[in-house]
């Protein structure tokens, strides 16, 4: 692992890699996905969460904190965008710009996802203007939040697309909060979950840009290493940030 993701490498391993022989794109995808046990899915924290076992400080506590990281993604978004000189590429990364800071584009509307996250809040039952003030969000979860954006600010555009492509695994754990908020938080309006069912879909659309920029852009080896090192960054990113819960809030025992 090297001290700073940013810095160019340097390591001595890098002759050996070098002369290996590049993996066939479904050995790429294999060893991208593989990196899924590592996803936040199996962190304390969320499992606390998704088993029903948070009180309402800690869903709170999680709610208000994960909005800096929503409000974050499209300006995470913007710079991918800023670095990329394909129009190509851009057309479909604006998409999700989008999906969170919504539309109106000829009569149809859309609010997205900021929007959506706020009645979120809402409906756990924090009021709007705490969440947006940032008040509860802890220094922890801003430095990860931000580690993002700025990689993303600083890194070459197709790293930044890779290290997106946590979401692989996003479809399951928003999916898993659907199934099990509505048993285990009666006490949570169900209008309040909308925006994990917005994502399901738009991770998979995310998902095939993604991949395709990534199998396209990391050919040799030493490439696809740097692939892996870079998704292991940003799924650090998503544990550091449920570090950042778990210290500030607890985790209840199983
Ligand atoms: O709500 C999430 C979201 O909009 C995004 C965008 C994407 C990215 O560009 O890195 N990743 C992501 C994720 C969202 N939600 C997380 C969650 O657990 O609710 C998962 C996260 C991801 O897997 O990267």
């Amino acid at each position: 692992m090297r001290a700073d993701i940013l810095l160019p490498e340097s390591r001595p391993g890098d002759a050996s890699t070098a002369a290996e022989p590049a993996w066939s794109h479904a050995e790429f995808e294999t060893r991208l996905r593989e990196r899924g046990r590592s996803y936040h899915i199996h962190h304390p924290f969320n499992m606390m969460l998704n088993s029903g076992r948070a009180n309402a400080e800690q869903v709170r506590g999680w709610v208000a904190n994960r909005f800096y990281y929503q409000i974050a993604i499209p300006i995470k978004d913007a710079a991918v965008l800023s670095n990329c000189p394909d129009p190509l590429v851009r057309r479909g990364w604006v998409q999700r710009i989008l999906d969170h800071d919504g539309f109106e584009l000829d009569g149809i509307r859309d609010e997205g996802g900021i929007e959506a996250w706020l009645r979120l809040a809402e409906a756990v039952g924090l009021t709007r203007a705490e969440v947006l003030d940032l008040r509860h969000v802890v220094p922890a979860m801003r430095y990860a939040v931000d580690a993002y954006v700025n990689f993303a600010r600083r890194a070459p555009w197709q790293e930044a697309v890779c290290s997106s492509l946590t979401e692989l695994f996003a479809p399951e754990i928003h999916k898993q909060r659907l199934a099990t908020w509505p048993e285990h938080y009666g006490w949570i309006e169900p209008a309040g979950l909308h925006y994990f069912r917005s994502r399901v879909s738009q991770a998979r659309r995310d998902v095939e840009q993604g991949l395709a920029i990534t199998m396209a852009h990391f050919n040799t080896r030493a490439q696809q290493q740097r692939a892996l090192e870079v998704l292991q960054f940003k799924l650090d990113i998503l544990w550091a940030m449920n570090d950042a819960m778990a210290g500030r809030y607890g985790v209840s025992p199983a």
